[in-house]
């Protein structure tokens, strides 16, 4: 069956000829995971008391693809999907990859706002949401989304709700009404060079971007990954961190995991009690978090039998925002495995410290490329490459980085030079081995604990409100999340206070970890020479006064 290919940017034929001849890209579709599985026995995921094979995994995922397949679902349709860290997590990507169907993975934290703009962009004609979120309790934002997006022709919810049918119910070995066989062979996954699923950029801007991502390019990131952190089908890997995001999905994460024949063991959060049991229970050997939670997981690690708990860690992957070198040192003395620094990008490109780096490399570099494929400039200002050691901006383009975000020309115009490198919005500074040290960002964003916050997002919306006429969020350093964020607020109406504006924020819909952690109320907002918002100073006063 040939679909409608769904638009996309796509590479040059002499990179993509190049990528190829260099067994880059395979022209398989990531539905090979499972579908292929060496061993169909072995166990997949464990979630909770549950377990799933990898032949449970490649007939469940078979068996709801057929069931959204007789709902009306076709190949070249995409999907909204918001699922918590589940097994069904995966059995629903597999389920719409094998359709062709593309998803875009909202995290769980995000609200209606997030999830309206993507919709918004993709049109989606089915929505997976699970009654769990407070935002699908009842049907008003399923309804509201209907009545904005005509496409969305099918519901579906994990967990009882009197509006949608239950996701639970489709994830049954078999349906006695139509064999599976027979559906399955109406539909296919899209062909390999076209877009798979999207994934969501972290973003600078004021909506919320997303990012095409093809079976050819991310199927490879998956592999090349796999192979660097030596995964192999001894590899128990726990997804503590939220399933859709880059890092656990990809980096070599749980898809990784399966590409290896391993097993993912999900927790809902990186909350160490938990996690610890987890890896007790489960002889886990890889797990990765952002900085933020390896703080919480050294302070518990000092009791004996917590740290005991950790028996069987071999390997701890630390990415997604700045890891100070005092604190890496920590993770072998005090967690006893050893410390991979990862510095990716759901855009494509991804660092890695390697297993078998100096300690040097290791404790103060966020790694090298993934690939020899990867192509990186560290420029200045004035698009001139700075010398090694010294700091620039990061460019890359490669066989597993995007070449554009989804329906935004303007947005690409702005983060793509004329030779198809990315501009990240990182400052870095390379070795002369190629290894990166992350030390700065010039893109508008707050890395709250490795959970990125647009500040143009927030600030529209605080202007929005009748009695702000000035906002800008800037981020305040914070010993435990990195970062955190101050909005700084020029008023109309100055009974307003930092509570009710909160309340206002949620009532839109902004994920929570979006909302400003501080509001510092002025007369007016400092200005540059060309009268633009002068956020350097107002980071300034901030760490004044904090100080
Ligand atoms: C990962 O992906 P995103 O898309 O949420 O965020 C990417 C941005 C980078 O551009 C950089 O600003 C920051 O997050 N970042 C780091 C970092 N890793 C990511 N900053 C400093 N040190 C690091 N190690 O965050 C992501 C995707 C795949 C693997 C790992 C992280």
């Amino acid at each position: 069956m040939s679909a409608r290919p769904l638009p996309f940017t796509p590479w040059p034929r002499e990179l993509a000829a190049r990528y190829r001849a260099a067994g880059y890209w395979t022209d398989r579709p990531m539905t090979d995971l499972v579908a292929r599985a060496a061993d169909a026995q072995a166990p997949a995921i464990f979630c909770g008391e549950r377990s799933f094979s990898y032949g449970e995994l490649d007939r469940l995922s078979t068996q709801l693809a057929c069931a959204l397949y007789r709902r009306g679902l076709r190949g070249g349709d995409t999907a909204l999907v918001q699922l918590p860290n589940v097994a069904e997590f995966y059995l629903v990507f597999f389920a719409l990859l094998k359709l062709g169907a593309a998803p875009v993975n909202a995290l769980f934290s995000h609200r209606q706002l997030e999830l309206d703009a993507y919709a918004e962009q993709l049109r989606p004609a089915l929505l997976i949401g699970a009654a769990a979120q407070p935002l699908f309790r009842d049907g008003t934002f399923a309804q509201s989304l209907r009545g904005k997006i005509p496409e969305l022709q099918l519901t579906l919810m994990l967990g009882e709700t009197d509006y949608a049918e239950n996701l639970a119910d489709l994830l049954v070995e078999t349906d006695p009404r139509f064999p599976a066989a027979e559906t399955a062979n109406n539909f296919a996954p899209s062909p390999a060079d076209q877009v798979a699923f999207f994934q969501l950029s972290g973003g600078s801007t004021g909506t919320p971007k997303l990012i095409p991502r093809t079976h050819n390019d991310y199927y490879y990131s998956v592999r090349g990954s796999a192979e660097i952190c030596r995964l192999n089908s001894a590899t128990r890997f726990l997804c503590a961190l939220p399933a859709a995001h880059n890092f656990p999905l990809s980096s070599p994460g749980a898809l990784g995991v399966f590409c290896a024949g391993g097993a993912v063991v999900l927790a809902p959060s990186p909350e160490p009690g938990h996690c610890f049991r987890l890896i007790e229970r489960h002889r886990v050997t890889l797990a990765a978090l952002v900085p933020s939670a390896v703080l919480l997981w050294l302070e518990a690690a000092q009791q004996a039998h917590a740290r005991a708990q950790l028996a069987s860690l071999q390997l701890l992957q630390v990415g997604g925002a700045s890891f100070a070198e005092a604190t890496a040192l920590r993770v072998p003395a005090e967690l006893g495995c050893r410390l991979q620094q990862v510095f990716g990008m759901a855009e494509g490109l991804v660092n890695y410290t390697r297993l078998d780096d100096t300690p040097d490399r290791l404790f103060t570099t966020q790694g090298r490329p993934m690939s020899d494929a990867d192509e990186v400039r560290v420029l200045d200002g004035d698009g001139r490459p700075v010398a090694d050691g010294a700091t620039g901006l990061l460019h890359t383009r490669g066989p597993y980085t995007f070449r554009g975000y989804f329906q935004a020309p303007q947005q690409n115009a702005q983060v793509f030079d004329r030779d198809g490198f990315y501009c990240s919005g990182d400052l870095v500074q390379r070795d002369a081995g190629g290894y990166l040290r992350v030390v700065g960002r010039v893109k508008d964003q707050i890395n709250r604990g490795g959970e990125k916050i647009a500040a143009e997002e927030v600030e529209n919306l605080l202007l929005g409100h009748a009695g702000v006429t000035g906002a800008a969020l800037v981020a305040a350093a914070d010993a435990r999340l990195g970062e955190k964020s101050c909005a700084f607020l020029v008023l109309s109406d100055p009974s307003l206070k930092a509570p009710a504006l909160r309340r206002y924020l949620r009532e839109l819909g902004l994920a929570d970890y979006k909302l400003p952690d501080r509001f510092r109320f002025v007369d007016a907002l400092p200005l540059t020479a060309v009268g633009k918002t002068d956020k350097v100073q107002l980071r300034r006063q901030l760490a004044d006064s904090i100080a």
